[in-house]
């Protein structure tokens, strides 16, 4: 019996050595001092042992309690750091690491080659307007002088939605809604998407973009448009490239006229850029028709003005080098980002 409290010290530092959480520390706490502990049952039992005896148990299992009471607190405080240098390396942070970049896209090369010929105009002092791409038949081509015969109007040509409405075949209709809600001075470019009935191929497409310009004042001439557009091939292309104008036929113009541009690859003298000829086509142009100006709202007698309009995928295939209208459209990221 008087041996039993150091039975238990032994016991005790067994089970605290193979302690690992604050969890077991606590059991042997409980199995050692609880109600129904060991060293509690000893203390409790000493009634009946006599005095001496009694003397002797209550001071080593005095000594004992002491013993493990301490040999707990340690293990507790062990513990507690171990956890604590846990969590610390857990949650370390390393301020040096570099930072992460996120992927970054680019422009769509449509959207960049829109935004390199508005630039140009901006930069000649032209304003920007935008209009719908849902239009009136009355806006895309009654006011625009298109016969009521013309071949454009055709349901094989033209997207209709209704009798009166379609998706616009050209960005002509916002210079017309321009006309009819502004007075002159205007000088105003329009980009934006138009639509045909055109079947795929490697240059055409259902869906495709224009932009349009439209300067309007008194005593406008063929010379101005001359002018203004020789400018805006050698911005766009180069400095050396020289301009020609061959007559045409626009219902909306009057005179018109189509632009070629020397090959800005070759300089004139021939390649696989301009098929051989030295020439590029790159717009439609023309005094704009009177008949467009008074339904305009505009007094042709006073006024003149001219008109242009450039297909931008055209540009963006011969400024790059694409051959394919439909690569523009496929969004596959590995084309696009060649425009980064
Ligand atoms: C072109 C060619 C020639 C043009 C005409 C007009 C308007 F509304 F003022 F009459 N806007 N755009 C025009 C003229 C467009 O595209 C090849």
């Amino acid at each position: 019996m008087l041996n039993k409290p150091d039975q238990l010290l032994r016991e005790a530092k067994a089970l605290l050595e193979k302690a690992t959480g604050e969890a077991d520390v606590e059991a042997v706490r409980i199995g050692f001092f609880g109600k129904k502990g060991k060293l509690t049952a000893i203390l409790r039992s000493m009634g009946a042992l006599s005095q001496e005896e009694r003397k002797e148990l209550g001071l080593r299992a005095n000594r004992v309690k002491e013993e493990i009471e301490s040999l707990i607190a340690e293990k507790k405080r062990e513990i507690s750091a171990t956890l604590r240098s846990a969590r610390f390396s857990a949650e370390k942070l390393d301020v040096t690491e570099p930072g992460r970049r996120p992927p970054i896209g680019n422009r769509h090369p449509i959207t960049q080659t829109i935004g390199e010929i508005v630039r140009i105009f901006a930069n000649m002092g032209y304003s920007v307007t935008e209009g719908p791409e849902v239009e009136t038949v009355f806006n895309n081509f009654d006011a625009l002088n298109a016969a009521p015969n013309h071949p454009s109007r055709d349901l094989t040509d033209t997207f209709y939605i209704t009798k009166d409405t379609l998706l616009r075949t050209q960005t002509s209709p916002v210079q017309v809604r321009t006309l009819r809600s502004a007075a002159p001075p205007i000088k105003v470019i329009s980009p934006g998407r138009c639509f045909r009935t055109d079947a795929p191929d490697a240059t055409h497409s259902p869906m495709f973009h224009q932009v349009e310009g439209l300067l309007v004042d008194e005593g406008v001439s063929m010379t101005d448009l001359k002018g203004v557009l020789d400018l805006f091939a050698k911005r766009m292309f180069n400095e050396n490239v020289v301009t020609k104008f061959r007559p045409h036929f626009f219902p909306f113009t009057e005179p018109s006229a189509e632009m070629d541009m020397s090959c800005f690859v070759c300089g004139g003298k021939g390649c696989r850029v301009c098929g051989g000829s030295g020439w590029i086509e790159i717009l439609g142009c023309g005094m704009v028709h009177p008949n467009v100006l008074r339904v305009g709202g505009v007094d042709a007698e006073r006024y003149t003005g001219f008109a242009f309009g450039m297909g931008v995928e055209r540009i963006a295939m011969l400024k790059h080098g694409v051959g394919d209208i439909r690569l523009f459209y496929e969004n596959d990221i590995r084309f696009i980002r060649q425009f980064g």
